[in-house]
């Protein structure tokens, strides 16, 4: 038998009964971190995946898919020559293979480059039939061959596009790609855009065998009126051969069937609109963002398409915004896809890991200057964060936005972003632009391109971004005021943090409630101000992470404090890459590093202080938030 020294049993002893009491006290417990902030999602999906990795759920259950990315092979043309040289029918030999989705300037060779560059990859085709090549962004022009014929082209880096081939015989085929990068002044976004014009084929591609009608897309509109909610469904489809058709349309959710009929269909884009009644639906919200899965299907099931949708409806009641009948306020960030490994081309970890950051951060919304990734959208609906969508119709000059060119891809921009993303319940809003430094100048063309937008859908919020407060007679015509607001400048050389600073933009700011007093607020940015991550100092320290900390509070805190202000989304979420010309121009570095996290996603003090922020305000606790922060106020 051992024995035990008398000192080592009353030590036993002490720990047999310290350790249960440690465990028992809530207060001497360290607090619980969960590996993951972010829920499973609420609700029923078509499957578990998207064997093209492209959409958190499956998208179709008949069509044979094959997927286009992996590496491709890949060459710069910078002086313009590959279309007469004909490198779609005679690749040249490629410099290196490029990961597609994927974008040449985040490799080290290619970091600056801006101008053509092409890929190719060779592909096998299971069976004879009609192909649809799909791609959901190349950016930002993009023409496509299939073995050397030329097949179509696309402008625009944030929508996807596709082609159909007809009878294409089983076996290797090859698809050549030119993309060019580069922006004008009267691209969209425009040359000298505050973000970095990535390269490349950089969100998913693939091709689908599909029958000769198809389905190119489908949208769910939900209108919920007590127990009963009308689904509004308008069905997308394509027939290349235009040949007249009678065709079964059929409707499911959840697996049950709503609806089918025979349809005479005509021409080569023929639309198909049909309602039918979801009783008892439970509704989306960021607390519980429920979703139903639909499937639409052609006769005998030869060609079916899912989508995801949620049943919520967003409405005004003077500057109020309701969901679901109640009060809501955004609480968000502003992202871009952007990583400085990835670029663009943010791989699925990256999406998930910054829906995880901003869920977070305690936000309910986020804002983009443009449709982020698909994949992205699908994150935001299965967390309940909404999406304020927007055209990168970015800082336009009134001459510029006289030209019938650029109002014409803001349409068509705009007209992509809505047939893209009509069916996410997260969509708050559509946004035609941001920051049009003379934008009365331009009443007329505003006046006309919100109309169009009010045209293309009436079931969302239009809105327009201006900057720095600003407002005037456009704003009368939008369903909501943005502005982007900071209560201290951004862009002053030295120590900005001044009370008489603070003071007068909040007095700018009251001014749109004094003009627009029913109309929504929302401060599309706010507490935009450069740190360094890791580099500290006193608060008032230009690039310190103290003083962009204080930024962030201080404009989050004063300007979300006023009820007629429907919410805000802090500038930015991570730090970002911009174009060389900006490069030291008022900046830290070359990038714009208003993250509240840094370019890889590690936290800025800020990003806790818009925690603390966000906590309380969605608590609607807003005057405990102001004893609070009294304490640094300037
Ligand atoms: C504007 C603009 C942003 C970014 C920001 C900044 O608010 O909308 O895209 O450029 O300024 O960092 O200066």
């Amino acid at each position: 038998m051992k024995h035990f020294s008398p000192l080592y049993s009353l030590m036993l002893l002490l720990l047999g009964f310290l350790l249960p009491a440690l465990a028992q006290s809530p207060d001497r417990s360290f607090p619980q971190i969960p590996p993951s902030v972010l829920a499973p999602a609420l609700g029923e999906s078509s499957d578990a995946g998207d064997p093209m990795a492209s959409r958190l759920f499956r998208t179709t259950s008949t069509r044979p898919q094959i997927q286009l990315g992996g590496f491709w092979d890949f060459v710069t043309d910078p002086q313009g020559k590959g279309e007469s040289a004909r490198y779609f029918a005679s690749f040249p030999t490629p410099e290196t293979r490029m990961w597609v989705p994927g974008t040449w300037n985040s490799y080290a060779r290619y970091w600056h480059y801006e101008g053509p560059a092409w890929l190719r990859r060779k592909f096998e085709v299971p069976a004879e039939g009609q192909l649809r090549l799909r791609f959901a962004g190349a950016f930002y022009l993009a023409k496509v061959w299939v073995d050397g014929k030329f097949i179509g082209e696309h402008e625009g880096g944030y929508t996807p596009f596709s082609f159909v081939l007809d009878r294409v015989p089983k076996g290797e085929h090859e698809v050549v790609v030119l993309v060019d990068n580069r922006l004008t002044d009267e691209s969209l976004p425009k040359k000298g855009v505050d973000w970095f014009p990535y390269g490349g084929i950089y969100r998913s591609v693939y091709a689908e065998l599909v029958p000769g009608l198809f389905i190119d897309n489908f949208h769910v509109t939900t209108v919920p009126s007590g127990g009963r909610t009308t689904l509004q469904i308008k069905a997308f489809l394509r027939n290349p051969s235009g040949q007249e058709r009678r065709e079964r349309i059929a409707f499911e959710v959840n697996g049950k069937a709503l609806y089918a009929e025979t349809h005479n269909l005509t021409g080569t884009a023929p639309e198909v609109s049909f309602t039918v009644v979801l009783d008892n639906a439970r509704l989306w919200s960021p607390e519980s963002p429920f979703l139903y899965s639909a499937r639409l299907s052609l006769q005998d099931n030869r060609d079916d398409q899912f989508t995801r949708f949620g049943v919520r409806s967003f409405t005004l009641d003077g500057y109020r915004v309701l969901l679901n009948g109640k009060r809501f306020k955004l609480a968000g960030a502003n992202h871009h896809d952007d990583h400085p490994d990835w670029g663009s081309a943010l791989p699925p970890h990256i999406i998930r890991q910054d829906i995880e950051i901003i869920k977070r951060m305690g936000a309910n919304a986020v804002r983009s200057h443009y449709p982020n990734d698909e994949m992205f959208m699908d994150y935001c609906d299965e967390n309940g964060l909404v999406f304020m969508n927007e055209v990168p119709a970015w800082q336009y000059s009134t001459k510029q936005l006289a030209s019938p060119a650029v109002q014409n891809k803001i349409k068509s921009q705009f007209a992509d972003m809505v047939y893209r993303d009509m069916n996410h319940p997260c969509v708050f809003s559509w946004s035609l632009g941001n920051e049009w430094p003379e934008f009365e100048k331009s009443y007329d063309v505003v006046k006309s391109l919100v109309e169009y937008a009010k045209s293309v859908d009436s079931t969302h919020f239009i809105t327009y971004v201006t900057g720095g407060a600003k407002f005037g007679k456009v704003s009368g015509l939008l369903d909501i005021i943005s502005t982007n607001w900071a209560q201290y400048q951004w862009y002053d050389p030295f120590t900005v943090l001044d009370s008489e600073e603070g003071t007068k933009s909040l007095a700018d700011l009251d001014k749109i409630h004094a003009a627009f007093p029913d109309k929504p607020v929302i401060l599309t940015e706010f507490g935009g101000a450069e740190s360094q991550a890791g580099w500290h100092n006193w608060g008032n320290v230009k690039w310190s992470e103290e003083y962009q900390a204080r930024n962030v509070a201080d404009s989050g805190h004063y300007g979300l404090d006023r009820d007629w202000i429907s919410g805000g989304c802090v500038w930015q979420f991570c730090d970002t890459r911009s174009v060389p010309s900006r490069f030291l121009g008022g900046r830290l570095h070359g990038w714009n590093a208003k993250g509240v996290v840094d370019s890889y996603r590690a936290p800025k003090l800020a990003f806790h202080k818009l925690q603390e922020l966000f906590y309380l305000y969605r608590r609607g606790t807003d005057s405990s938030l102001q004893s609070r922060n009294r304490e640094t106020t300037p």
